[in-house]
């Protein structure tokens, strides 16, 4: 052990600032990888698609919320709405499942004529993140529910 502390003394000094100098090259280029690495991760990630809800003002917001399923009248909130002719509501599936936010009660032989999110198409809310809207022209009381969980009820009251 001491024999090799005297040996390292012994070192010429040129040869240890020539093996520092490697040393601190070889951590400079390792560092400069690693960033390398970061960029193209952040590259992959950044184009990926995202659910961002962005505040849509101006329009009547109802959130079907974590767990809706099981929720029956708190599956959608707030619930029951109250807002004036020409108001226009926007329904943001917040849960993991799909639903459906469909006009009428269940049984109705003429459910989903007025409004319905749909089972298919751009307006499905199939997954989170996705959002329905409909704007009520006539003054009136608007029960609607879920195709899917017809446990799930809500209410539109437009004045
Ligand atoms: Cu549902």
């Amino acid at each position: 052990m001491i024999s090799l502390f005297i040996s390292l003394m012994n070192i010429n000094p040129l040869f240890l600032m020539t093996g520092l100098t490697l040393v601190a090259a070889l951590v400079t280029i390792e560092l400069h990888i690693q960033q390398v690495n970061a960029q193209k991760i952040g590259d992959v990630i950044a184009p990926m698609p995202r659910n961002i809800t962005i505040p849509d003002v101006g329009k009547f917001q109802v959130s079907i919320v974590p767990g809706a399923t099981f929720l029956t009248n708190d599956a959608y909130n707030p619930n029951p709405i109250e807002l004036n002719v020409g108001q226009t509501v926007l329904w943001i599936n917040d849960d993991f499942s799909f639903h459906t936010v469909t006009s009428g009660r269940v049984g109705d032989t003429n459910a989903g004529s007025l409004f319905d999110s749909g089972l298919a198409g751009p307006t499905a809310l199939a997954s989170t993140g996705k959002t329905y809207e409909y704007t009520f022209e006539l003054a009136g009381e608007y029960p609607y529910y879920c195709i899917l969980h017809p446990d799930m009820v809500g209410k539109v009251i437009v004045n």
